[in-house]
């Protein structure tokens, strides 16, 4: 064995060679243990969205209005399992297993994405978070089917395909509703209303306060800042809203001509704040859920192992 062969600047030359070439960073090349730590930090945040993601809306399967929108429904959060299983099989490619993640967000050490902590409480709620939500989600992901680490990256290329029809849907339903009678588009403004604020909080603290993105940046896994995210997506939404014919909550929007953006007014960075302390409005049943889930579902992991092994399927 050569000394340059084993020599970890060697190593950490060839990585940051493929990162300014723009190439991929594969699970069997070197890579910085901090690199690795910070992809599975936020790989298994984003996974674990995912799946307690499904928790708010399907709160509306058993109550949806018609057949054609429980089986759209079903499907979007079905749809949302997927991806969870996407990006925990991306996170075990960094060397991580599934049941450790899993304990590890059951524990309360590994967090989940803020917006999932707030009620749906009426069926507008479900186009609210397919048009804000899914839209924001697909604001931040879009630029991570770029990201420098390659199984992160296609497993978000599907996910991003998958979320613009989940989109779409909220989009239409609200639409629907926009038109449908006076009550129903009372319905679908205070569902507006009250998505707005925490769906701008997915991007994540402001810029001057965000401890990861600077480094997160420089090793190519986030492409833009929160702050550069969260106005794009603004700018989105303001012209989408007026289609709808419904108003975003917030008396400072307006069109900016200097910057050639909307500005908005200030969010309110306690709340963001309380609810990743655990103290959001359903941070409490969210987790019992999720628990609950789990010890629920453990006679079908140990089906599915025994399964495995018979038949010469188990998994490393
Ligand atoms: N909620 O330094 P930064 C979906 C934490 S979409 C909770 O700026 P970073 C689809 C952050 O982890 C939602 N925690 O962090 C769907 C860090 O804490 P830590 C999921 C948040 O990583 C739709 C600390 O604050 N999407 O599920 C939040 O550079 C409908 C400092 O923050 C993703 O996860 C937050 N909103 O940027 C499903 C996308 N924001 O780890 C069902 C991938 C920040 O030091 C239904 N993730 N924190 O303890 C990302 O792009 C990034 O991780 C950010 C945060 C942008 C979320």
């Amino acid at each position: 064995m050569t000394t340059t062969a084993a020599d970890p600047a060697v190593y950490e030359a060839v990585f940051e060679a493929a990162l300014a070439a723009d190439e991929r960073i594969e699970p069997r090349d070197w890579m910085p243990d901090a690199y690795r730590a910070s992809l599975v930090r936020q790989i298994a945040q984003h996974a674990h969205s995912e799946i307690i993601g499904m928790q708010p809306e399907a709160n509306w399967i058993t109550r949806a209005p018609s057949l054609r929108r429980k089986a759209i429904l079903m499907a979007k959060v079905q749809d949302e399992a997927g991806h969870g299983l996407y990006l925990y099989s991306a996170a075990e490619t960094l060397g991580v297993g599934r049941e450790e993640l899993l304990d590890k967000l059951h524990s309360g050490r590994q967090k989940y994405s803020s917006i999932f902590n707030y009620p749906t409480l009426t069926w507008a709620d479900v186009g609210a978070i397919g048009w804000l939500v899914d839209g924001a989600a697909i604001t931040n992901q879009v630029p991570l089917c770029r990201c420098s680490y390659g199984p992160y990256a296609r497993a978000m290329i599907r996910i991003c395909k998958e979320e613009s029809f989940h989109q779409r849907q909220g989009y239409e339903l609200l639409m629907a509703l926009s038109q449908g009678t006076e009550a129903q588009h009372a319905m679908a403004q205070d569902a507006v209303d009250r998505w707005w604020w925490p769906s701008l909080m997915m991007f994540g603290p402001p810029d001057d306060e965000s401890a990861h993105s600077a480094q997160s940046m420089a090793w190519k896994i986030k492409r833009h800042s929160n702050d550069e995210l969260r106005q794009r997506f603004v700018d989105i939404c303001v012209p989408q809203a007026e289609s709808l014919g419904l108003t975003l909550p917030d008396p400072d929007l307006r069109w900016n001509p200097a910057r050639g953006h909307y500005d908005f007014g200030p969010i309110d960075w306690d709340e963001f704040r309380e609810v990743l302390r655990g103290n959001g409005p359903c941070n409490a049943q969210r987790l019992s859920q999720r628990r609950r889930a789990h010890e629920e579902g453990a006679w079908v992991r140990e089906a599915a192992a025994v399964y495995a092994a018979k038949h010469g399927e188990a998994r490393s």
